[in-house]
């Protein structure tokens, strides 16, 4: 049995609940260098921790995440709160020298972004490692469809079309949130949503987005308060509260290579639960994909004989795919929480084979700055150019 890698959960919302499960799952599936345990959920109310713990298979729970970074059997420290605690949390673990992953976005600020990643940087050089949770990657046909991009399949990238489309948010009355509140999430649809659709654009290209030129909106304005100022449970009461992030995000980028993007984020997009879906046009084909049909990759060869030629999905369950090899017969559809086994697996290999995992956390600033040009040029109201009606 190889050696332990002794993991610490610090917050058990969805995040934490699905990160229990890459943690749970990876070992069992894939051969690891290193045996990553379940030691130690980490929650505000010791009560709710210790039933998160109970539930998910987390051996000890606990409500103090500074005394949890300093204890000695603890390796990795799994950052799944509010973006408001990440970088604090994540500096004091990297510089006490735990391997730390962090939910996306990396933060709520550049400048707090900005000092992760120096964390990060300080904590490298000692063989100590950072990653944001960017788990669309490790959804096999997104992998795919990278591969195939590197590998030229589809010529030089001209276009990409990204939307992340939520509706969860339609009705007025639902609350006031955390996800709701500048203060806590540093932003709405834009830095939730819109994170994973620079980042998985990003990756598939394999091209940084360098200029963006956008917009965001606020589009129900206030909503009843929560009970906890934080919480998700307690009742609705008929006192409102300001929202003080944006709902929709819509912009367009420029690639490095000159490949132009465009960009929808929203949690209004009625019928649409979690619509995921990019397309990359290039000059000798296309590949598409749709998180709602994540197990296909959509491939358009513009080199194949005219008349033969059409989109054509690729079921992404052959062994010889991304991550397949490890699961069922081809055919045996994979789902959303795989992307969190998956990377539960890389984070340990890259820790095992003592290399800088990706998406590093310069990898997460990145898209930190991305998300702040959109708000910065939103805020200077270039997106609008009014049409102006014929003189009478
Ligand atoms: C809410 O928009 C959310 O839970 C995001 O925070 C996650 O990153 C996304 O995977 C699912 O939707």
């Amino acid at each position: 049995m190889s050696a332990p890698l002794r993991v610490a959960l610090i917050g058990h919302g969805f995040m934490g609940a699905a990160h229990s499960q890459g943690w749970r799952v990876a070992p069992r599936f894939f051969d690891l260098p290193t045996q990553p345990q379940m030691s130690i959920l980490v929650g505000r109310d010791p009560v709710s921790a210790a039933a998160a713990a109970e539930k998910w298979g987390w051996a000890e729970s606990s409500a103090d995440w500074r005394a949890v970074i300093d204890r000695p059997d603890i390796d990795v420290i799994d950052i799944c709160t509010p973006g408001t605690s990440h970088a604090e949390i994540a500096i004091a673990a990297l510089d006490a020298g735990k391997h730390v992953l962090c939910e996306k976005p990396l933060a709520n600020t550049v400048a707090e972004a900005e000092a992760m990643t120096d964390a990060a940087g300080r904590a490298s050089a000692r063989g100590v490692y950072a990653m944001v949770g960017f788990t669309y990657r490790r959804i096999p046909a997104a992998t795919l469809a990278r591969d195939f991009v590197a590998a030229g399949k589809i010529g030089d990238v001209r276009q990409v079309r990204v939307n992340y489309l939520q509706d969860w948010l339609v009705d007025p009355e639902s609350p006031l949130t955390w996800r709701l509140q500048k203060d806590l999430a540093g932003s709405g649809a834009l830095g939730d949503i819109g994170a994973h659709a620079i980042d998985l654009a990003q990756f598939i290209t394999g091209q940084s987005v360098t200029s963006v030129s956008g917009i965001i909106e606020t589009l129900v304005k206030e909503r009843p308060l929560v009970g906890a100022r934080h919480g998700l449970s307690g009742t609705v009461t008929a006192e409102r509260g300001a929202v003080t992030v944006d709902d929709v995000a819509l912009f367009t980028g420029r690639f490095e290579g000159g490949a132009l993007g465009s960009f929808e984020a929203t949690r209004f997009s009625t019928g649409r639960k979690n619509s995921f879906r990019i397309e990359v046009a290039g000059s000798l084909g296309a590949i598409s994909f749709d998180l709602e049909d994540l197990n296909a990759l959509g491939f358009f060869d513009g080199t194949a004989a005219i008349g033969q030629q059409g989109f054509t999905k690729i079921l992404v369950t052959e062994p010889q795919h991304p991550y397949l090899a490890a699961w069922w017969p081809p055919g045996h559809t994979l789902g959303y929480e795989h992307g969190f086994t998956h990377q539960a697996r890389d984070f340990v290999e890259a820790i095992a084979a003592d290399v800088q995992p990706t998406p590093s956390f310069a990898d997460g600033l990145q898209v930190q700055r991305a998300l702040a040009a959109v708000e910065a040029s939103s805020n200077a109201g270039s997106a609008w150019t009014p049409i102006l009606a014929r003189e009478k």
